[in-house]
């Protein structure tokens, strides 16, 4: 079957959550790597300019041409366009409501702050500032990871006893900085969770590949 999507992705990115939930729901991609941050090679970046002007990855071209941007948002529609594969609680059920919740917190509490934390410059001309810039970013990632375990109750996965594409999101989005020792130390309920995804054979080869 040849792939009916193209996915701008880039290896240790935000983008391999979506590789993973497609993996998941048994859909073949075409892959292509665009390194959004790779300031010695915009070209590689450029790739994904036609798809998403904000020039991040992942954005998900659907055979139409139509483009899907925004990692939370790719993501439900993932899951909601496989039913079958069970990615996520379905509107209506009980556990909906906390799942929207959770995959828009990452989206917007944590994962925009990567914008600010790869660049400090975009927002503090002056590089004096950078550093001190990039540490509050981080703290401000950590305490918001805290925030997050605090008011979650995992069983298997962070919503219960199914995995969802939110455990995928965070088990890729929680390997970036401050890197997982520090989430663990902010979040240690969701350990054992992030080994069990980690460890997941059906995305093992992937996490190995694409976030070793
Ligand atoms: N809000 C976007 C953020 C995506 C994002 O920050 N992607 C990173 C890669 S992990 C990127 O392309 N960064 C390049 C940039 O922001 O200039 C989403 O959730 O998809």
């Amino acid at each position: 079957m040849s792939p009916q999507w193209t996915l701008f992705s880039a290896r240790g990115s935000g983008a391999v959550a979506v590789e993973a939930a497609l993996t998941l729901a048994g859909q073949p991609y075409r892959l292509v790597d665009a390194y959004t941050w790779d300031q010695d090679h915009p070209e590689s970046g450029d790739q994904v300019l036609g798809a998403n002007p904000m020039r991040q990855v992942p954005a998900l071209v659907l055979p139409g041409g139509e483009a899907i941007t925004e990692s939370a948002a790719i993501l439900v529609w993932i899951a909601e366009r496989f039913p079958d594969a069970r990615l996520a609680p379905a509107a209506g059920e009980p556990r909906r409501a906390q799942f929207l919740r959770w995959m828009s917190f990452v989206s917007s509490a944590i994962y925009a702050l990567y914008w600010v934390k790869d660049d400090p410059s975009r927002l503090v001309p002056d590089p004096a500032g950078h550093e001190a810039l990039t540490e509050r970013t981080l703290e401000r990632i950590a305490e918001c990871w805290k925030i997050m375990g605090e008011q979650v109750s995992p069983g298997a996965y962070i919503l219960g006893d199914e995995l969802s594409v939110l455990d995928l999101y965070v088990a890729v989005v929680s390997r970036f900085r401050p890197r997982r020792a520090r989430f663990y130390a902010e979040a240690p309920n969701l350990k054992p969770v992030m080994e069990r995804v980690d460890a997941d054979p059906r995305l093992a080869a992937l996490w190995e590949e694409r976030m070793g």
